[in-house]
């Protein structure tokens, strides 16, 4: 029985609501996802069956509002979702990210009456799949240097240009592609599953992530039509709104790695015996688990903080940066430390912990690379840009 760590009484910020969401997602983490996962990134395969269930559980668009199909929920339930999913594996709450922060997000906040209608309820259930094309094969932490391109041929656009590295890209049935037009400025527009001259392949190989899709988005002279230009949003803003509610939703989902992790180490150190002694007694044992939950005690406290901001409109870009950074390199060098704890076990698809330690190697590079992230925060601090 799964034990998660709340050494604070964050809990007790929460509220019944949240309580029971988060209730309902772990459920459904225990009994879909927590059977199959080590299995299908061992086979390095997306459980693509899981879709339409975290449309009937509520994952997608929590914070979308009910018209459209989401739950009108606040931040901090978002977030819980996200630590849930994330216990289960990173792949399943990149899944959630995108769809929700990525795709949903942008289309409610800069689309059309017309476009929220026909998008966002499919989105919702996962009847549809959402990408979200920002990074190129040139182009990944500047993403301002972008070369996708369109032109304006009365009747439609003609879009060129190539993304690399996008989660669910090769199923998707509609990506967000930002774009230049012909000023040079980025635009969204929505690009949809069989457009001539639009082929979306699959990248191969990974070490990392292994449960999730992930591939290119390639246009060779697609025409697009005019009506799928998000039209309320211009410049690289629109991008990096996106990205903040993404980034968000990391900095609450790599706490459920790292529980995971957490309850892992700390069950096995109890069971497991060397020298006539549980493991657990060694002092060594100790400082590493007395370490581990400090560090995801100070992390659940940043992001219930962020989150409470968040909920009033509040949480700076700079702040989620903090969030995400800080705590995705805590689920790391969790992972890592409980790996060590398990000896030799640690490194089999028994346990969870090497799984999530992979996972994590991609959650801190993309959403903004941890260089990235401490750029930020030292633009904020000191009024200086290392960019330019
Ligand atoms: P810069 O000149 O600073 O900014 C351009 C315009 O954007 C505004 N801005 C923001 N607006 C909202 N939120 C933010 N976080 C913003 N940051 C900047 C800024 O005010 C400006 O607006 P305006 O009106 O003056 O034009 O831009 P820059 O080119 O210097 O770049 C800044 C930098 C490096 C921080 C940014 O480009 C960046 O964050 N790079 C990292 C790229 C990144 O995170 N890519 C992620 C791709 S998506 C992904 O990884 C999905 S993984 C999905 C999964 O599976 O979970
Ligand atoms: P680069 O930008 O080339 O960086 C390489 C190294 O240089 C990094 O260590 C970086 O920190 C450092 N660096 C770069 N600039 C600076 C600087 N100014 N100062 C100091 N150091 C610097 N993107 C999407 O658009 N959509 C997706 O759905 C998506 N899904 C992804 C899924 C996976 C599994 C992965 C691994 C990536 C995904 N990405 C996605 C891409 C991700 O956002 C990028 O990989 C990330 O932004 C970094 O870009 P890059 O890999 O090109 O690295």
């Amino acid at each position: 029985m799964y034990n998660p760590p709340d050494y604070y009484q964050v809990d007790e910020l929460l509220t019944d609501e949240h309580k029971m969401i988060r209730s309902s997602i772990r459920d459904w983490v225990n009994r879909s996802v927590k059977p199959i996962i080590d299995d299908y990134a061992q086979k390095h395969e997306y459980p693509t069956h899981l879709i339409k269930e975290m449309g009937e559980i509520g994952a997608f668009g929590p914070f979308i509002p009910e018209k459209y199909g989401g739950s009108g929920l606040d931040h901090i339930s978002y977030g819980l979702i996200m630590t849930e999913l994330e216990r289960g594996d990173s792949a399943i709450r990149s899944t959630a990210s995108v769809q929700t922060s990525l795709v949903m997000y942008p289309i409610y906040a800069f689309g059309s009456e017309e476009q929220r209608q026909k998008y966002l309820p499919k989105l919702a259930t996962g009847e549809w799949v959402g990408a979200f094309g920002l990074t190129e094969p040139n182009h990944g932490s500047d993403p301002g240097n972008m070369l996708t391109h369109y032109e304006d041929k009365g009747d439609h656009y003609l879009l060129n240009g190539a993304k690399m590295w996008i989660t669910n890209s090769p199923i998707a049935d509609v990506s967000v592609v930002w774009a230049k037009n012909e000023e040079g400025k980025v635009h969204g527009l929505l690009v949809e599953k069989g457009m001539e001259g639009f082929t979306a392949p699959e990248t191969h190989n990974k070490w990392s992530l292994r449960a999730s899709l992930t591939g290119e988005l390639v246009f060779d002279n697609v025409k697009v039509p005019k009506e799928n230009l998000l039209p309320n949003i211009k410049g690289l803003k629109g991008p990096l709104m996106c990205l903040n509610s993404a980034r968000y939703g990391i900095a609450w989902g790599v706490i459920g790695a790292a529980m995971d992790c957490y309850d892992t180490a700390l069950r096995y150190s109890l069971e497991r015996k060397q020298f006539n002694k549980p493991i657990a007694s060694f002092q060594l044992q100790q400082k590493k688990l007395a370490e581990i939950l400090t560090e995801i005690t100070k992390a659940q406290l940043l992001a219930w903080r962020l989150g409470t901001l968040r909920n009033e409109d509040r949480a700076t870009p700079a702040q989620i940066s903090m969030a995400k950074r800080n705590n995705v390199e805590m689920a790391l060098k969790i992972a890592r430390e409980s790996r060590q704890i398990l000896g030799a076990m640690g490194i089999t698809g028994d346990y969870p912990i090497m799984r999530h330690m992979m996972n994590l190697e991609s959650v801190i590079t993309y959403e903004g690379t941890h260089d990235i992230h401490l750029l930020i925060t030292g633009l904020d601090i000191t009024g200086i840009s290392s960019f330019e």
